[in-house]
Parts: C-alpha cells; sequence; structure tokens
C-alpha cells in the first residue's frame, strides 16, 4: 500500500519540490494550507498548479491546535514533514511575536496532536543552520552549538528542541534537519538569491537600471531546494530517529553570488548594486558553511547542483519570466523586498 504523507507548508519553496519528489516514489501526498490559499487559488497555488490532481489539500491553521487536531484525526498519516513556517528572517525582526507563535506554537502542536492521535508517525521538522547564529566553530555539523542572532533562529532553536524532546520523552520518530540555505527557481522573491535574479533579469530586460542590496559581505553555504529535499525523505527512512545536517560544504558571499549572476547575461555587477542600509539587520549572521558528513555517510545523500549551475538556472529561469512577462504573462507570486 502507499505511504500517505502530510507535508506543512506544501505551497512554499521546499514543500513543493517535496511532493513531487514523493509523488515520484509512489506516495499519497497530503497538504495542509491556510483557508485563505484555498480561497485564492490562482496566487497562493502557483508552486502546486501543476500538482493539484495529484494532492489532497485541507485547510487548517498553524495557530490553531483544534484545526491541526482534527485534520490530523481524519487521516493515518506514515510521514509527516513539518515545513510551514514564518521562514524570513529580515520580516522576524519586523514582526518577532508572530513569527515565534506560528513556529514554536505551530510545531508544538503538531506533535502533540501526533502524540495524541498517531503516534507512529515519523515527523521532520525543518530546522535551520540560522540556529548557529553567531558560530562557535567552522564548518558547523550536528555537534557545534547554537547561538541564534533572530527572532527566526531563537523559534527555529525552540521547534528543534521539541522535536528531539518528543523523541525522547515519547519515543516518537522525530528527526531534525538542520539545512544551510537553499534555493533555486521556486526561492521567494523577499530572499537574496532571488532578488538578485529577478532583477538581474529585469535590468537585462531594460525595466530596472539598479539593484539595491544590504550586506554584501554576509556567506552562506548554498544549495538547490531539489538535492534538501532528497535529503528530508531520507532522513524519516532511517532505523533510527537522528538529527541531520546537510550543507553543500562550500560558502560563497553575496557580493560573489552577483557577481555570478551579471555576468550570466554579460554584465558587471559593479554597475548595478548599490548598498543600501535598509537591508541591513539589527544583529547579522555573518558567515555559515556546514559539515553534512553524517548525512553523506549515514544517508548516503550528496547534492548534486553546483554553486554556479544554480546560479545559472535561477538567472535564466527569471529572464524566461520577465519576457513573458512583457507578453502579458501574470506576475508570480510575491513581490521583491
Ligand atoms: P517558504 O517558501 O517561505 O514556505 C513557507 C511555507 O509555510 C508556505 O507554504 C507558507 O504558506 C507556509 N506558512 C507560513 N506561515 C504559515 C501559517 N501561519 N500557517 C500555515 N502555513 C504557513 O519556505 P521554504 O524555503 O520552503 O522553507 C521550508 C521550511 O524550511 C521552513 O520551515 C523554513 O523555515 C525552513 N528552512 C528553509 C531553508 C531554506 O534555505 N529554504 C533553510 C533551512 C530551513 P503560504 O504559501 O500560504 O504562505
Ligand atoms: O539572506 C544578506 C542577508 O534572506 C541571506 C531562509 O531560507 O536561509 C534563509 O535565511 C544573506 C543575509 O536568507 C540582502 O543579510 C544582503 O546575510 O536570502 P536571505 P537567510 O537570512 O540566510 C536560512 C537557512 C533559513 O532557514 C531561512 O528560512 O543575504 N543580504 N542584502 C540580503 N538578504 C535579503 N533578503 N535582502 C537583501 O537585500
Amino acid at each position: 500500500m502507499a505511504k500517505r504523507a502530510l507535508i506543512t507548508g506544501i505551497t512554499g519553496q521546499d514543500g513543493s519540490y517535496l511532493a513531487e519528489h514523493l509523488l515520484a516514489l509512489g506516495y499519497e501526498v497530503h497538504g495542509l494550507v491556510r483557508r485563505v490559499a484555498l480561497e485564492d487559488p490562482e496566487r497562493r497555488f502557483t508552486r502546486i498548479a501543476h500538482l493539484l490532481d495529484r494532492v489532497q489539500l485541507h485547510p487548517a491553521s498553524l495557530e490553531s491546535y483544534p484545526s491541526i487536531f482534527n485534520l490530523i484525526s481524519r487521516q493515518e498519516f506514515d510521514e509527516c514533514y513539518h515545513l510551514a513556517a514564518q521562514s524570513f528572517v529580515a520580516e522576524s525582526f519586523a514582526d518577532g511575536f508572530s513569527t515565534m507563535n506560528t513556529n514554536i506554537n505551530g510545531t508544538h502542536y503538531m506533535l502533540a496532536a501526533l502524540r495524541d492521535l498517531r503516534p507512529a508517525c515519523r515527523f521532520y521538522f525543518a530546522g535551520s543552520s540560522e540556529m548557529f547564529g553567531k558560530v562557535r566553530e567552522t564548518p558547523q555539523s550536528e555537534t557545534t552549538p547554537f547561538h541564534p542572532r533572530s527572532p527566526y533562529g531563537i523559534s527555529k532553536v525552540a521547534g528543534f528542541e521539541l522535536t528531539r524532546n518528543y523523541r525522547e520523552a515519547y519515543g516518537m520518530f522525530c528527526v531534525g534537519g538542520i539545512l544551510f540555505n537553499h534555493e533555486g527557481p521556486r526561492r521567494g522573491f523577499e530572499f537574496v538569491t532571488r532578488k538578485i535574479t529577478s532583477t538581474v533579469a529585469r535590468i537585462k530586460a531594460g525595466l530596472s537600471t539598479e539593484l539595491r542590496l544590504g550586506n554584501l559581505d554576509a556567506r552562506r553555504d548554498w544549495g538547490h531546494a531539489k538535492d534538501y529535499v532528497r535529503a528530508m525523505h531520507l532522513m524519516l527512512q532511517q532505523d533510527v530517529p537522528d538529527d541531520f545536517v546537510v550543507a553543500s560544504g562550500e560558502s560563497h558571499t553575496v557580493r560573489e553570488f552577483c557577481e555570478l549572476a551579471f555576468s550570466e547575461v554579460g554584465l558587471d555587477y559593479r554597475d548595478y548594486v548599490r548598498v543600501d542600509e535598509r537591508f541591513y539587520r539589527p544583529a547579522e549572521v555573518e558567515s555559515l558553511v556546514g559539515d553534512a558528513t553524517k548525512a553523506r555517510t549515514v544517508l548516503g545523500w550528496k547534492p548534486t547542483y553546483t554553486f554556479p549551475e544554480l546560479v545559472s538556472e535561477m538567472v535564466q529561469n527569471d529572464l524566461r519570466i520577465t519576457l513573458g512577462q512583457t507578453e502579458g504573462l501574470p506576475e508570480t507570486v510575491r513581490g521583491a523586498r
């Protein structure tokens, strides 16, 4: 019989790639979505429009325990991938309270409902390299201490610890993935990679003349989301639940990302990029690079995309969208920020 998986955050970047991956593996895929999303499918389901006849969507709210309890009581899920979150670090400084509420309570509600109704369901928590924050060692691995630098990072540490506690206290199969930045053509426009590639495309098309960014010297370990969702699935197939770092092991600056993205269309980033203080954060995570040795050896996972391939795919995709837009195609999900 096909395994039945629940994905929270199925409308997001990772949720959409994971749904595709699980469907290809023969899973029955269900998604938790906000009711507003169901009411506005044209705008809210752009990443899963091509999957709508193959997945089952259920309205529920991460802010409401009864709605989650009700959903989990109606279906016998084998695996649950809890990806839904307020995932934009800068927004978490603007509204720390709702980030905490969604990310911490939402995770707690999922775990508590599963414990009551379906304790055998395997649970994946979307932890983040932002938990390392002001890093204590480089590269960062599963044993590196956390020192989060934003409400988002703090919320992810809390979710990660809740997940570990449910594993240790109640013997549930709960795992925390500590994923470093992963991107791709479906990345939200507010994140720096997509902001860069979408603006490069607009500049190339003559629709924009500059790109305003914050800290160009920040370093990130960037991979492709398609590679990273494979690791999530592998984590839930192990004999013993455990936590894993997933990373490329390479770090690059925002400046290097710009350099490659602009050169993809034959331009020099120095002619277009302007530093704008508004995009600096109150506390920055300066440099992240992960050590995914455990994922490579225990899960047999390895990334397939290189950094230049990732940048190139994102720029080429945005060029296609932008040129399409000038011919009257609809605007994509969210505006740049
Ligand atoms: P994303 O594109 O921002 O997607 C977030 C998803 O969460 C969307 O489906 C969104 O639904 C949903 N969501 C947000 N608030 C919600 C709420 N209150 N109730 C119900 N659903 C809500 O994020 P992503 O890049 O796919 O990341 C997936 C997960 O991995 C997140 O937990 C993120 O924090 C974590 N993570 C991401 C990275 C990365 O580099 N991408 C790295 C480490 C960890 P709507 O479409 O309705 O807004
Ligand atoms: O910023 C710098 C910014 O917003 C990357 C999320 O998926 O990965 C993501 O969080 C870096 C930061 O991602 C701009 O200061 C410069 O140093 O793309 P980002 P993030 O904050 O690393 C982690 C692993 C997650 O878990 C999160 O969910 O780029 N930066 N100038 C800028 N960033 C943005 N967004 N916009 C700028 O103009």
